[in-house]
């Protein structure tokens, strides 16, 4: 087995970073992006200067004013972030395939099988974050490590605009002064129940015998042993592009009434756009299968020149090829509703961790 060689990159400040960089008379000062500026909602990011007054993401904006009330209040304009993830994704992906976006500002890279073997992962990074400047003229950090959770660990060590490589001689060292709630995984209360055992940093963790964490944490206990000694499994997986979604329904018996199987189809493109709606994905597609009696599939598609994404369209549409596909007298046992050629729905209704679903 050939070590791994794995890049984690994270935007710095990002939401905070765009607005500086789209305003310069905001550099250096401490910024604060969230929803309306002003009133309720909560604080998405925060510049540098403003985590110093302890202003930090998902803070209650009302707060986020009493600690820093001389703060610069924006509310986000996510076009202006998708644009810059969109465009630090595809510099990613210039590099290798395998790309595991995280959010809209970072993302795993595993390069161990680029062309270029004899290239440091460090200077790959190096190149990557010279890219992203050039691109887009915002900073980011980079992790270089064999492994995910350390490559992710390592990003995080010298933000803003650093570059740290955890290798095997650095390791150790970095792992056992860890705190114990910066291991990844480690919420509030695990991190709780750590103290309560006196669990405190990596060397704690590491005193402990794989046995004995299984005992306090069950299962996780393997991955805490491991985790203690910097080793992690887990692959970077690229982010499949969904080609098409779809639901179909096998009826107990074979139905030749027509209203009842419109019924159906009614309820599978309700479901279909459910699923459309989660993954913010409109459709240039629709098409309907079914299947007979005698086990015969047939399946009509139509492409249509605006794409369509709500229940009523996409049943429309159905409704039309089922009535074309569906002969009189024939049963059938099972019909289907698939949408494809998929695309973003446009802005209005996004949010910005679309990249995870
Ligand atoms: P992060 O990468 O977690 O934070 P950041 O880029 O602002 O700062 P850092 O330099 O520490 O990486 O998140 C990326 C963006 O995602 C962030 O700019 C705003 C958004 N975000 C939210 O809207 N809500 C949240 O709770 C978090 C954590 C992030
Ligand atoms: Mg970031
Ligand atoms: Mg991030």
């Amino acid at each position: 087995m050939h070590e791994r060689r794995i890049i984690h990159i994270d935007m710095d400040y990002f939401f905070a970073q765009v607005e500086t960089r789209d305003n310069p008379s905001l550099k250096g000062k401490p910024v604060i992006v969230g929803g309306k500026a002003s009133g309720r909602g909560v604080v998405s990011t925060a510049s540098y200067e403003a985590r110093k007054y302890g202003v930090h993401s998902a803070m209650p904006m009302a707060q986020a004013h009493k600690l820093c009330p001389n703060g610069y209040y924006v509310t986000h304009r996510f076009e202006a972030y998708r644009a810059a993830s969109k465009i630090i994704m595809s510099i990613f992906k210039s590099y290798t395939e395998i790309v595991e976006p995280l959010s809209l500002d970072e993302a795993y890279l595993d390069i161990t099988h680029l062309v270029r073997p004899d290239l440091p992962a460090s200077t790959i990074a190096q190149f990557i974050r010279r890219d992203i400047w050039e691109q887009t003229q915002l900073t980011a950090s980079a992790g270089v490590s064999y492994n995910k959770f350390l490559a992710k660990l390592a990003s995080g060590m010298n933000k803003p605009n650093g570059l740290t490589i955890i290798d095997y001689h650095n390791v150790h060292d970095i792992l056992m002064g860890l705190d114990i709630g910066d291991f990844p995984g480690i919420g509030k209360a695990t991190k709780q129940k750590m103290h309560d055992h006196e669990i405190f940093c990596g060397r704690d963790l590491y005193e402990q015998s794989e046995y004995n964490l299984v005992r306090l944490f069950g299962k996780r206990g393997h991955g805490l042993y491991n985790k203690a000694r910097g080793i992690d499994h887990n692959l970077v997986k690229p982010t499949r592009i969904r080609k098409s979604v779809g639901t179909e329904r096998t009826f107990a018996t074979d139905m030749n009434d027509d209203e009842a199987i419109l019924q159906k189809v009614w309820e599978l493109s309700t479901k279909t756009a459910e699923r459309l709606a989660k993954l913010q994905k409109s459709a240039k597609t629709v098409t309907v299968k079914i299947k007979t009696y005698k086990f015969e599939t047939y399946s009509k598609q139509r492409s249509l020149r605006e794409p369509v994404r709500s229940e009523t369209d996409i049943y429309n549409i159905a409704y039309a090829l089922f009535t074309e596909l569906k002969e009189a007298d024939v049963p059938i046992r099972l019909v289907g509703v698939t949408v494809g050629n998929l695309e973003k729905t446009t802005f209005e209704n996004m949010t910005i961790y679309d990249y995870l679903n």
